[in-house]
């Protein structure tokens, strides 16, 4: 196939770029490079020292012989170009991962939120407006993520997408199908609620062939392609706003930082690694729905986890300490979560677990690179309210 990835040099879109280049599809990256931007904007790095995105692909044609053409464009912004280039170019596939995806960068300023859901809501109704009026029947697989669903359920298990409800009608009881409704904990999770509904719509009204990956919190970094050679390793964030809490509880270990837990840890929440997640986007696209299919919904996540007993795991392993800190977040400070993945695991993905010995392998990352570690950059600062802003400061840890 020919595949489109947009964000393709991210930390999702780099790994699914090398393992659909490496499974013989035409691959093209479509990014506006802001990850890069943003870590400029931070004055943060990634752990691992990454090439420019041309490099990177000239290492994977030096190493495998397979072309992975790279096209700059925004798609939140130039939308004469991204549809000239579908025209142009008309994929058979389109992978979405061009969003911004940090809940604490989404929560930072005003500023912050205002970008995200432009940047985010702009780049998926972009896309969709393109697809229609080109008429390009290119099956598009997009990166949701779980926290569309909220963490405040009942108990019940989370279906995947949808929900059939009761509702007494003056002829009786009637059963309809309705998309879980959302409950996001950020302005970043919002913009994939928001995401939803266009996907939705377009399907619905234009046919648009839709598959949504409710994806969990990813941990690891490497994949069996990213470990080809070291200029293609993938990126790896550590810090508070984009490092994502079992990689930092890792990253932490490994230099000496307490576990930064917020609250009592209590939160519980759904896991994949990384090499599970490429494989579940390669899985969704070998299966697409057909026009005039509902939206498919796969929740990509492979277990769950309670933050506090990561924390305790971790330092079971590495000898860390646990620090409980100010929680900068608005969040249940507890929760039970049952996920549903039953789709993916019958389409034949067999998980990666933390129990698979790679836990190890990320703290050996995080020490072969600790030398660019900023540890100030560790703490979590960015604040749901002003009122936890003023507490975090108080007592940051
Ligand atoms: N947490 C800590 N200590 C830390 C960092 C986080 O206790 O140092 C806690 C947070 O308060 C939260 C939980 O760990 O309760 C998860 O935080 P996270 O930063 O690992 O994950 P989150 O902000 O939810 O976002 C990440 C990705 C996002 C993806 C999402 C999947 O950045 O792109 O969509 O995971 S999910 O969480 O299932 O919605």
């Amino acid at each position: 196939m020919k595949i489109a990835i947009l964000g393709g040099d991210g930390f999702c879109g780099w790994p699914t770029t090398l393992h659909l280049s490496e499974a013989g599809h035409e691959v093209h990256i479509i990014d506006n490079l802001s990850r890069r931007w943003i870590d400029t904007e931070l004055g943060v790095q990634s752990l691992t020292p990454m090439d420019s995105i041309q490099e990177r692909c000239r290492i994977w044609r030096e190493v495998t012989g397979r072309t992975i053409h790279f096209h700059l464009l925004d798609l939140a912004t130039d939308y004469e170009r991204l549809k000239g280039w579908l025209a142009d170019h008309r994929p058979d596939a389109i992978v979405h991962l061009a969003e911004q995806r940090a809940a604490p960068y989404s929560m930072k300023t005003d500023r912050h939120k205002v970008y995200t859901v432009r940047n985010n809501t702009g780049a998926t109704h972009n896309l969709l407006a393109a697809l229609v009026e080109t008429g390009i029947d290119a099956h598009l697989v997009h990166l949701g993520t779980m926290g569309v669903y909220g963490y405040s359920s009942i108990g019940a298990p989370i279906p995947e997408g949808y929900l059939d409800v009761e509702i007494d009608t003056p002829t009786g009881k009637k059963t309809q199908e309705i998309l879980y409704p959302t409950r996001p904990g950020s302005v970043y999770h919002m913009t994939k609620s928001l995401d939803q509904i266009m996907f939705q719509f377009y399907a619905q009204n234009d046919g648009l062939r839709i598959t949504d990956l409710h994806q969990g919190i990813v941990w690891g970094t490497h994949t069996a392609q990213t470990q080809r050679h070291d200029q293609l390793v993938n990126r790896f964030d550590y810090d508070g706003d984009y490092g994502t809490v079992l990689n930092r509880f890792l990253i932490q270990a490994a230099i000496g930082h307490p576990l930064t837990v917020h609250g009592t840890g209590g939160q519980t929440r759904a896991f994949i690694h990384i090499r599970d997640s490429v494989r579940c986007i390669e899985l969704a696209l070998s299966d697409a729905p057909r026009a005039g299919d509902r939206v498919r919904i796969f929740n990509q996540m492979t277990e769950t986890h309670r933050v506090g007993d990561l924390a305790r795991l971790v330092a079971g392993l590495t000898g860390a300490k646990v620090a409980n800190l100010p929680n900068p977040r608005k969040e249940a400070a507890e929760n039970d979560l049952i996920v549903k993945n039953d789709q993916f695991l019958a389409l034949g993905l067999e998980p990666t677990t933390l129990a698979d010995g790679l836990l190890e392998e990320v703290v050996d990352v995080a020490r072969r690179f600790a030398h660019r570690i900023d540890r100030s950059r560790v703490p979590a600062v960015s604040a749901w309210t002003k009122e936890l802003g003023a507490q975090v400061e108080r007592d940051p840890e």
